[in-house]
């Protein structure tokens, strides 16, 4: 029989992408082995349309195909080419391992299916040469095979069956890197070598204590309390756990789980199951090595005491029956492809094969793996690896681990959290934390983007001070060695993060304004890494079942940090459930979006870097071994980067935003505020437009609209102005007033406003510079788009909200929240308008008669009246906008009852100062405003009053509000 060879399937492009290594040769021949390959073949037709279709097009979609029952015929393989594959392996003597497994009167731990594209078969020295081409051999010695050349595959395979992927269970193909290599030593400097890492009083408390205080988990209290009778039965999650599965030494796993929950407060059984037709074992590791049955417990105390009501299924892979070696690759398919228990969400702090060559079999296998479980409609959460930006690859570069890095799950950092008594025993923290305590307000205004919500203090102890990027690496003289376990670059001691060459960034990614460029001297774009993350030790542990799941102790790793998130999402699943709204599934998107148009979801990283790039040989000692620190890596820095992604959640607030996101794709028909096509962008509507200025200098601001133009010049801003995030996250009850009123009478620039038609385009030039609505894409649905260039900032944005209501229903309340940053008594009213130029009953803004027709529109309030005061000085008040119909356009009207002045949401129906309306209105992202209460715009702070419109959390049970 003829063969072809594959292109891109030599060793190295399965284990060793970018080592610089040279191929393997020679070696004596395996004569005696069994290997278990998975043969994977192509989709019967391409998903990329379903899969970059927005989220709501995308679930309906897979609800239609779902409801035919098409949805595998479509995009798994063709049933006629994967039956022809399995008549030809027969054909060649090959068997299935399903049927090998039978002969012995059992079953496989392997997924095979048409729907999985997925064929298990086994090998050995007899006939691997009929698979892989005449003459084809492995080589070398015990446990550290390889194979020489190219693979090759029977004529017709690959070209006209499909069988475009492949893949190995086995734990003797090893990556290689050169030994030693060439790279240029940096030095590093002595001791720690990043900051918020080296508490001598660090924090160790239960996983659920973490998601609670310190990350805003929507369910706490009574709704995470499985004894207080209203905790939300959450989804099932399931657990990547390859090879261990719930094996443990000693006991019963249920009954050692039910004792740790017992611990941590949780006093009803666990709901749990494993999954492991190919058995499951108990490793038997010395630490460091790494125990996976460590990081299988860490996964299970994590979810189990955030999540106590979700069902755990526990995903062993193919484990070590007939051949098997349980390569993670395993454990994945049997958990997208389990029938029965149907995680809604996945976590996996299991990796596999990381260094895999784009344009390779098995780089397809990988790829395709991971839009199984999108097609699915599962959430999947990678850990992003505990290796910095070397990744343990010493190759000399940054790397991420490619194989893993699908555009279709969430890669999660990880942080050091130090609360103000971890903070105070911290060396490396002592300028920060003496800055804190004294008030300085730019510390304090760093920290409150990082999610401080009180006013540091030193008695207030669990608070939280500041998270940093995790990374416990200490260099002695030339030795890298953690205090913690005394290991090194090769080992587990901070966040892996950095760019995957090997594909370019995901839509989300770039239409979120960026553009990840590795660090090392090749500068090579791709995905970045992380999307999110969440505490992984340091400063903070969580406490946790050992591996034997008998003693309790700390425990950390961007492994703890991935299945909080997961548990996140299940949270997020059963609160759209109880809306009426299908899972997340694949929702990177969403969560991007939510960045851009509601910050306050996320606690911003900005300390810290993640440096652990080498080659191997060298003056440096790590493990041991000789190595060269090469100096290249990632640091955490103002919004998105590299070592901690979009940063860590504020749960509530991320759960709200991509609520009102979900709903509004799903059901809103109402326009974008703008446009674009190829030749910028256009108003998508006659509406009226505000034109805020940030800049650090004065501006002139030059505007072009349609025909005409609009010409402003804007003074600098403030230092401390506020932005969306600090604007979102006032807007909590428990956001320490002392905190508002610091960072009160800072100055924005000028508002302009005026009315545009449909069509017109909209142009922004500042100083002569043009300016580009970078994210515009992400937030022009949801009212605003920020044209940015280096000198300015001009957020375009309405001054009114959009009804965009759970399920797009009538008749619903729709929850306000109120923050107060200014002295004066406020009152504030809300009143439908017809069009989003303001236009009541035929009267525009500022026409005689508008107040009267406003009022007599003015919506109803759960507190009463037609209007709500303001709460005071500093505070927080909530209420409800009664009887607010899908579509409804919302206007707002402030009076300052001190001054007796009325202020409207119009310019033009305001006074004029110099000639000009003056804006008494700021956007500040997902329909949230802030008023400036006094004449002629007074100190332009634009936080007098902070108005948040929520549509979508009085939805269901309202657990959101
Ligand atoms: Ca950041
Ligand atoms: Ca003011
Ligand atoms: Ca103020």
């Amino acid at each position: 029989m003829p063969y072809t060879e594959l292109p891109n399937s030599s060793f190295l492009d399965f284990t060793s992408w970018r080592s610089g290594a040279s191929a393997p040769s020679g070696g004596p021949v395996v004569t005696n082995f069994t290997l278990n390959v998975a043969l994977i073949l192509d989709r019967a037709n391409d998903p990329s349309t379903l899969l970059n279709a927005n989220w709501a097009s995308r679930q309906k979609q897979l609800d239609t195909l779902n409801d035919n029952g098409t949805l595998w015929s479509t995009y798994g393989a063709d049933p006629a080419k994967y039956n022809q594959v399995k008549a030809e392996l027969a054909g060649l003597g090959i068997k299935t391992v399903a049927q090998v497994a039978a002969e012995h009167g059992a079953q496989s731990g392997y997924i095979s299916s048409a729907e999985s594209r997925t064929i298990w078969v086994q090998v050995d020295q007899t006939n691997i040469d009929k698979l892989f081409g005449p003459g084809f051999a492995l080589r070398g010695a015990d446990n550290n095979w390889h194979w020489e050349g190219n693979l090759s595959l029977p004529d017709g395979w690959a070209s006209t069956l499909g069988v475009k992927g492949l893949w190995f269970d086995t734990t003797n193909f090893n990556a290689m890197v050169p030994t030693p290599g060439n790279g240029t030593l940096v030095p590093l400097p002595q001791g720690w070598q990043s900051p918020g890492n080296a508490s001598t009083s660090p924090t160790n408390i239960f996983p659920q204590q973490i998601a609670d205080q310190y990350y805003n988990f929507p369910f706490s209290g009574d709704l995470w309390n499985p004894a207080s009778g209203m905790a939300p039965q959450t989804g099932t999650i399931g657990l990547v756990e390859s090879g261990v599965g719930a094996a443990v030494p000693n006991g019963s796993f249920g009954a050692l789980l039910n004792h740790y929950r017992a611990q941590a407060g949780i006093n009803t059984p666990a709901q749990w199951t494993s999954i492991a037709l190919g058995g499951e074992a108990y490793p038997t590791v010395q630490p460091p090595a790494f125990n996976p049955a460590g990081e299988r417990s860490l996964d299970v105390g994590v979810v189990t005491t955030i999540n106590p009501q979700s069902p755990m299924v526990l995903y062993a892979g193919s484990g070590t029956a007939f051949g098997a070696q349980y390569d993670t690759f395993t454990a994945y398919q049997s958990s997208f492809w389990d029938l029965v228990n149907n995680p809604s969400v996945i976590t996996s702090s299991f990796g596999f094969t990381a260094q895999v060559t784009p344009g390779s079999p098995f780089y397809f296998a990988a790829q395709q793996l991971f839009i199984d479980a999108a097609l699915r409609n599962i959430t999947v959460f990678n850990d992003a690896g505990d290796g910095g930006s070397g990744n343990q690859n010493g190759n000399g570069l940054t790397n991420v681990g490619t194989s893993r890095a699908s555009p279709y799950a969430f890669m999660v950092g990880g942080t050091a959290y130090s609360t103000v008594q971890s903070a105070l025993a911290d060396e490396t923290l002592t300028d920060v934390v003496s800055q804190a305590m004294a008030h300085d307000k730019a510390t304090i205004w760093q920290l409150m983007a990082g999610g401080l919500t009180a006013m540091p203090n030193p008695s207030n102890v669990s608070a939280l001070l500041i998270e940093a990027v995790w990374n416990e690496y200490y260099v002695t003289g030339t030795t890298i060695a953690s205090k913690a376990n005394g290991t090194g670059y090769q080992h587990n001691n901070t966040g892996s993060g950095g760019v995957d060459p090997s594909r370019p960034a995901p839509w989300y990614q770039t239409a979120f304004g960026l553009d990840p460029t590795t660090s090392d001297p090749s500068a090579l774009h791709g995905r970045g890494v992380p999307d999110v993350a969440a505490d992984a030790g340091g400063n903070m542990h969580y406490l946790v079942p050992g591996p034997a799941m008998t003693a309790l102790g700390p425990d950390s790793g961007t492994s703890a940090a991935t299945p909080l998130w997961a548990a996140l999402a299940s949270q997020i699943d059963t609160i759209f459930n109880d809306q009426g709204l299908p899972n997340l599934g694949y929702a990177n998107d969403l969560f991007y979006i939510a960045a851009a148009i509601a910050p306050g979801g996320y606690n911003d990283v900005t300390l810290g870097i993640n440096t652990s790039s080498f080659t191997k040989g060298g003056i440096y000692t790590s493990e041991s071994e000789p190595i060269t620190p090469t100096g290249y890596g990632y640091h955490a820095g103002p919004g998105y980067d590299l070592v901690t992604g979009l940063g860590t959640p504020n749960g509530t607030l991320l759960a709200r935003a991509v609520s009102a996101i979900a709903h509004k794709q799903m059901y809103s028909t109402s326009p974008a505020m703008l446009d674009v096509d190829g030749s910028g962008w256009n108003s998508a509507a006659d509406q009226s437009l505000m034109f805020q200025t940030m800049s650090r200098s004065d501006a002139s601001v030059h505007l072009g609209l349609g025909s005409g133009a609009l010409d402003f010049t804007s003074g600098a801003s403030g230092s401390f102005a506020w932005t969306m995030r600090l604007a979102q996250q006032s807007l909590q009850s428990d956001f320490d007033p002392n905190l508002v009123r610091l960072f009160d009478k800072y100055a924005h620039g000028w508002v302009g406003q005026t009315v545009v038609a449909s069509g017109d385009s909209v142009s922004v030039s500042v100083d002569g510079a043009s300016a580009r609505a970078i994210q515009g894409l992400l937030t022009s649905d949801f009212g605003f788009a920020d044209f940015v260039n280096d000198i300015a900032a001009v957020r375009v944005a309405r001054p009114v909200a959009v009804a965009e209501t759970a399920g797009g229903a009538n008749d619903v309340t729709a929850i306000v929240r109120l923050r107060q940053n200014g002295e004066n008594n406020l009152q504030l009213s809300f009143y439908k308008v017809d069009d989003l130029a303001g236009t009541v009953d035929g009267k525009r803004p500022g026409e005689v008669g508008y107040e009267a027709a406003a009022a007599a529109h003015a919506y109803e309030l759960t507190s009463g009246g037609r209007s709500i005061n303001g709460p005071g000085y500093g505070n927080y008040d909530q209420a409800g906008i009664l009887k607010v119909d899908a579509g409804d356009i919302i206007a707002m009207k402030l009076v300052n009852t001190t001054t007796g002045a009325h202020y409207w949401a119009f310019a033009n129906a305001n006074e004029q100062v110099d000639g000009r309306a003056v804006g008494h209105l700021w956007n500040y992202g997902l329909n949230t405003w802030g008023w400036e209460d006094q004449h002629g715009g007074g100190d332009h702070d634009y936080n007098d009053l902070l108005v948040q419109l929520d549509f979508t959390s009085s939805a269901g049970h309202g657990w959101l509000i």
